[in-house]
């Protein structure tokens, strides 16, 4: 038997809080899923999870779910996230503040990550008037070509702690108009935000009146109920975010069952400083980059590569920025940095510090900042002469490596020199230097940016990376196809019936 859980003031606000947000009080008090802030490592609440069996049961219903739903009209399913929007909007402080709580992330980040999934929202109202296809020159005449889109079932959604509730957002709301059901199996360290969001999405469909239950759902739970999402026969696509080796484990798994995969994984972001940068400009973009969300976004800064005419006047005035950002709880509001996710997050960094200094980096920051209760540390700068292998790695820490080039060519091609790819930018006034960091010889990234940083994108662009990062695109641009079938429909509204390619075949 556990001892009654005594809530310290900080549990008492995350349940005040989930209370708020419409989570019942026996989802989160007596279950086997201890959740704890990064803040002070705190234990926050003792959440229920699912069972393997019942994963399967909520599969099920989710397949139903689809089968109704998708018989709806797209623009009334838009309606549906619609209101969900809604009630995002009118919970954005309160759910801002428990991404911060459970996160770690200053609120300034917390309300930003609610802010995402209401644009995502919006996005995908709009999105569900518009899920067209082309229409097909046929080489037959009387006939006529087009495509369709049809939804495509089940779409099994696996987050990371980092972005707890914003990743879900942008591929449920998108395959919530696209026809589809979805199943949410967020991280065992972020079930938190995830209740709270299940529950304003069931005030939606109340709200909404006929959603088919089931339509959404969350699986709590560990690897073995993420492996269910995986493997199951009923789920056409899984969209996986996480590191390179969870990909690693998820990828084979749904090509064995020709499922789709939308991965979307480690990233190990540069950016190149050309001599006419506005270095104000820069420094601010890199600081942001680097240190916000104490460098646990998949898009973090983690290399700099900065050309020699103007690394004595940036690198100091950045090491100067590092000296002076405040760490801390993350719900002060000067606060810039909070805290790790936890205690193996630093001694992750910790060890990749250590191997950067034996590989020759000039360390500057990174010490751990003890006495509260959380994993923090001061974020680090590291001079490198070159990629060593720790460079090369991604380590999800506020770790900025920084190193010097001469040519342009050699630092598109340092920035290229990793196997991940997911974003990047070049700081430059050369709209020659820009067009070609840009150009098919530049970066090779999902992500290129000019003179902002790789990290912070808007909903409207696709979002994701190529190498290991893992292919997968979500949000916007096109990619809603994703979580829809395409059918390719052809016609004949004639009496004849003339073979394509001009085959004959007289019976
Ligand atoms: C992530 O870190 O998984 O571009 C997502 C960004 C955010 C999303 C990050 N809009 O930094």
């Amino acid at each position: 038997m556990n001892a009654p859980f005594q809530p310290s003031p900080l549990a008492a606000e995350v349940r005040d809080l989930l209370v708020r947000l419409g989570v019942a009080p026996d989802q989160i008090e007596g279950g086997r899923l201890l959740a704890h802030s990064p803040i002070s490592g705190e234990l926050v609440a003792e959440v229920r999870e699912h069972a393997l069996p019942e994963a399967e049961a909520v599969i099920a219903r989710a397949h139903a779910a689809y089968l109704a739903w998708r018989k709806v009209p797209a623009p009334r399913r838009g309606e549906l996230v619609r209101l969900f929007g809604e009630e995002l909007r009118a919970a954005k402080a309160d759910l801002g503040r428990l991404v911060t709580l459970e996160a770690g992330k200053i609120l300034s980040e917390g309300l930003g990550e609610v802010q995402e999934m209401i644009d995502i929202c919006d996005y995908a109202v709009g999105l569900s008037r518009q899920l067209f296809g082309l229409t097909i020159a046929s080489e037959r005449p009387e006939h006529r070509m087009m495509e369709t889109w049809r939804p495509l079932g089940v779409v099994g959604v696996i987050s990371a702690f980092n972005f707890p509730v914003a990743v879900w957002s942008w591929n449920a709301a998108l395959a919530l108009v696209c026809g589809d059901a979805v199943v949410w199996k967020p991280s065992e360290k972020t079930p938190l935000t995830a209740l709270a969001v299940q529950a304003l999405f069931e005030r939606a469909a109340a709200r909404f009146g006929d959603a088919p239950a089931g339509l959404s759902s969350l699986l709590i739970g560990g690897r073995d109920v993420g492996e269910a999402l995986v493997d199951h026969p009923g789920v056409p696509l899984v969209s996986a975010t996480g590191s390179t080796a969870m990909g690693r484990a998820v990828g084979p798994r749904l090509a064995l069952r020709f499922a789709r995969g939308l991965l979307e994984l480690g990233g190990n972001n540069a950016a190149i400083v050309c001599p006419s940068a506005d270095l104000d400009l820069t420094l601010r973009a890199v600081a942001f980059a680097a240190m916000g969300t104490a460098g646990q976004r998949c898009t973090t800064l983690r290399r700099l590569i900065v050309h020699e005419d103007v690394y004595d006047t940036l690198v100091p005035r950045l090491k100067a920025a590092y000296a002076s950002v405040r760490i801390g709880d993350p719900r002060d509001p000067k606060t810039l940095v909070g805290p790790l996710i936890d205690a193996d997050a630093l001694a992750a960094m910790q060890l990749a510090l250590s191997h950067a200094k034996a590989a020759g980096g000039g360390v500057c920051g990174g010490e751990p900042v003890e006495g509260l209760g959380g994993a923090y540390a001061r974020p680090a700068l590291v001079e490198m002469t070159g990629q060593a292998e720790v460079v090369r790695r991604e380590t999800f820490a506020p770790i900025l490596y920084v190193m010097r080039y001469r040519d342009l060519d050699q630092a598109i091609a340092l920035q290229n020199d990793t196997p991940q790819g997911l974003s990047s930018s070049i700081f430059t006034r050369d709209i020659g230097e820009a067009e070609l960091f840009l150009s098919s010889e530049g970066s090779d990234c999902g992500i290129a940016n000019v003179n902002i940083g790789p990290s912070g994108a808007e909903i409207g662009g696709a979002f994701g990376g190529e190498k290991e990062t893992g292919g997968g695109r979500e949000a916007g641009s096109d990619s809603w196809k994703t979580y829809m079938r395409r059918a390719t429909n052809t016609i004949n509204y004639g009496k004849t019936l003339p073979l394509a390619q001009g085959v004959t075949f007289e019976v």
